[in-house]
Parts: structure tokens; sequence; C-alpha cells
């Protein structure tokens, strides 16, 4: 099951749900929408009303990227809805016609990343000082955590449900790419084995980035709290 979280993203949900529809024919799909101003809920609901296998829950307002990741993680795993989860962004950003190669290592792995930061990984239309922010940010991430993944920011992942069991979802509060490093950081706590696979990330091309001020200190943060934590345990 896929969890597509989405802010303000109708202009990207037509491409996004036919590229996936392409990829993965019975896919469930399962959106988070906070109440986007946008109208990006009425257009998914145009695509559920042929497609029995999207799945839309709504919330009342913005409440951040991390925790619609978490919110949809619960419900699936509270109702038994699927062995594996797959979180993707709505814009584009991670090509859904890799899904079927994500779907066939999580046979074998239980975390798999679609990783940047491997051989055959990288971005398209970036600009070289954000390629040398994510970069940079990645090995500080790395360094700090102690986490074996090269792509420490990636959000695009797959985990088997099992393995979400054994970490405390509540106990994750960060939202933005912080939100991304502290699910690696936890399941590596865990002792949790991840496996990378390579991937082009592609900058969205229609709407806008919702990164802020805010998502870039949690993002500096939340490597520092992880070295702490590594330091008393
Ligand atoms: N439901 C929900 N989705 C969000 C929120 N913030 C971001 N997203 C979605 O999360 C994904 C990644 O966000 P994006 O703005 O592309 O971040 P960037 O890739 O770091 O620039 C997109 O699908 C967004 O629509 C939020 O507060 N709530
Ligand atoms: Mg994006």
């Amino acid at each position: 099951m896929l969890i597509i979280p989405t802010y303000n993203e109708k202009k990207n949900i037509a491409s996004l749900v036919t590229r996936i529809r392409t990829a993965v024919p019975e896919e469930p799909i399962f959106f988070v929408d906070d109440n986007s101003p946008d109208g990006t809920s009425d257009e998914i609901r145009r695509f559920q009303q042929h497609d029995r296998n999207i799945h839309l829950m709504t919330r009342p307002g913005k409440g951040g990227y991390g925790s619609a990741c978490r919110d949809a993680m619960r419900e699936i795993l509270q109702e038994n809805l699927a062995e594996y989860v797959i979180q993707s962004d709505a814009d584009l950003s991670h090509p859904p016609e890799l899904l079927p190669r994500m779907i066939e290592m999580l046979k074998t792995y239980s975390v798999v990343i679609g990783s940047r930061y491997v051989s055959g990984g990288g971005a398209e239309n970036w600009s070289l000082p954000r390629r040398f922010l994510s970069f940079g940010a990645n090995i500080y991430a790395r360094l700090l955590t102690g986490v074996p993944v090269r792509d420490m920011t990636a959000g695009f992942v797959g985990y088997r449900t099992d393995v979400l069991r054994t970490i405390s979802l509540d106990g994750i509060q960060s939202e933005g790419y912080a939100f991304l490093m502290e699910m690696k950081f936890n399941l590596h706590q865990h002792g949790t084995q991840f496996a990378e696979f390579p991937i082009i990330f592609f900058e969205r091309e229609s709407g806008k980035s919702k990164f802020s001020r805010k998502i870039l200190l949690e993002g500096v943060r939340f490597p520092l709290k992880a070295l702490g934590r590594r330091i008393i345990t």
C-alpha cells in the first residue's frame, strides 16, 4: 500500500495516479490530505470513483508531512490493511515506474530505500547549491546518527508492516526531513537492516514546495539529538 501525503497538489494528482496505475494497476493508494485549499481532495475523489483501491484520509488542517505519514501508518497497522507500506511524495519527485522494483525488494528486505546517493542514483533539475546542501546534509546526518544509509533524507521508502510494529510511532514527533531521519534512526536502533536501490529524483514541475525554515532547523537539530541518545545509551 502506498502512502501519499498531499497539501495543495491538485495539479499533480492526475499524472501521479495515471503513472502509478501504469506501473502497479492494483496497488492500494492511501492519500492523506490536510484540507488543501486548492481542492486536492476533490481531485482525489474524482479518481476514487473509478478505482476502488484509492483510499483518502482527510484531516482538518495542515498538520505536517511527518504526522500525515504517521496517521496513515497507524490506521494501516490498526486495520491490518497491508503487508507493506511505501511512502512517496505527490509531486512526482519519486518515479512511480520504480514501484515494481521496490515491491519486489520488500519480499527480501524489511526496509527498502529509493536512494539518490548510491551508484546510478541522482537528482534532476537541481541547482548546484541545492545539490551541495542535500549531499552535505546527508553526510552530516549519517555521521551523527550512525545509521549506515547513504540517503538519510530519502522520502521514497518501503517498510514491511511487521517491522513498523517494532517501533513506537507515537514516540516520533518530527515533521519534515527530520521525520525521515528519525524513522531510519529508530529502526536502526531496533536492529533493522536497510536495502537501498538507486533512484533519480525529479524536482517538482507543478505546485510549491512546503520546505520552510522550521523544517530546516528541525533537520539540523535531529542528528544532534540522535548523537546525544547514542552517547547516553
Ligand atoms: N498532508 C500533508 N502533506 C504534506 C504536508 N507538507 C507537505 N506535504 C506533502 O508531502 C510531500 C513532500 O512535500 P514537498 O513540499 O514536495 O517537500 P520537498 O520535496 O521537501 O520540497 C508532498 O506530497 C506534499 O504535498 C502537510 O502538512 N500535510
Ligand atoms: Mg517535493
